[in-house]
């Protein structure tokens, strides 16, 4: 963490200075952002004395629902006339869990409008703008929620956190980090998460009530996709799973329902790439997953017009399911091919 007691010195200098702080959050809220937020919030409450409000673009999703104080954010897509009125009284701007203040869209107007506010960024993502007065940007650390660990542990000390504080940023290194199964699992970060157990968090409770939320249909539907429609393409190396519209019905289908549904192929000894294939009203969206240098954003943008990221990309097929699959099985064929490791 470079010169991190640098920037704790200016960041006292503007915490001493100011009254009314905001902190603000990327559009669809994950368990980071109001991890981050809330533990954020909390600091700058008690330690500093200011007055905060949280903001978040629009609503947090129904597993989150729980987190200690979630009741206090501001959701500006709700309440945008209040949420404009906040961030123009503020002295401090926080933009946590996101580097590009366009991508908070109504919110971001009125960010610009407030033309004397300080802004500070304390984020995880890569190639952060030169937009802000004051930046923590750390790209190798897990989560959001840790930079803001520890920041907090150099500017006051953990003790400025609560048990709820603590459960919030627990919940943000949790989620981020894939249940600690992802990069960025340093032996530092454990020592932060001893820090929070001595809080008094309860790990399992925040387990259940972010991972034990289905319902029995979405655990049904989730039985029906691997047993009846996982098909495995050249020789084991590829695998999708497809879901129609009526096969959605049946099973009651709710936004989000088949969320991570794309994971479970590449659990598979030897597969490479999985995809899903979900029947939306006017197209057939498609995720991608693979594993190891095996690139699915460069699959997407060749062969679905999307992108995204190396191992986790998207895109779109205007086709129907049977020419779609049937593409995929070819193309994904072709691309294993060009592309051995
Ligand atoms: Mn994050």
């Amino acid at each position: 963490m470079d010169q991190l007691s640098e920037k704790i010195v200016s960041l006292r200098t503007l915490l001493g200075a100011a009254k009314k702080a905001v902190v603000v959050t990327h559009t669809n809220p994950d368990g980071d952002a109001t991890g981050s937020s809330l533990a954020w919030a909390h600091v700058l409450e008690h330690s500093f004395n200011l007055d905060v409000t949280c903001i978040i673009p629009n609503r947090y999703p129904g597993f989150l629902a729980w987190q200690p104080h979630i009741e206090k954010v501001l959701i500006a897509k709700e309440k945008p006339e209040e949420a404009a009125q906040q961030v123009s009284e503020a002295d401090l701007i926080f933009c946590l869990d996101f580097n590009l203040i366009d991508r908070l869209e109504n919110l971001a107007e009125a960010i610009k409008a407030n033309t004397t506010a300080r802004r500070v960024l304390i984020d995880h993502h890569l190639n952060p703008p030169a937009e802000f007065d004051l930046m923590f940007s750390y790209p190798d650390l897990c989560s959001t929620s840790y930079v803001v660990y520890r920041i907090v542990e150099e500017l006051v000390g953990v003790d400025a956190f609560d048990t709820d504080a603590a459960s919030n940023l627990y919940v943000g290194i949790m989620t981020d980090t894939g249940n600690f199964s992802f990069s960025f699992l340093t032996p530092d970060l454990f020592r932060a998460v001893a820090g929070l157990v001595e809080k008094g968090i309860n790990i399992s409770q925040i387990n259940t009530s972010v991972y034990n939320t289905f319902t029995e249909d979405r655990v049904r539907l989730l039985g029906h996709s691997l047993c009846n429609k996982m098909t495995m393409v050249n020789h084991g190396k590829a695998a999708y799973i497809s879901l129609t519209e009526r096969e959605m019905r049946k099973f009651n289908f709710q936004l989000g329902d088949s969320e991570g549904f794309v994971n479970y192929p590449l659990t598979i000894v030897g597969v490479k790439i999985s995809a899903m294939f979900l029947a939306t009203r006017k197209f057939i969206r498609v995720s991608l997953r693979s594993r190891g240098e095996t690139d699915v954003n460069i699959f997407a943008r060749k062969y679905f017009g999307g992108g995204g990221h190396k191992n986790a990309a998207g895109g779109k097929s205007f086709a129907t399911m049977a020419q779609t699959v049937e593409y995929f099985e070819r193309v994904v064929t072709e691309y294993l091919a060009e592309n051995k490791e």
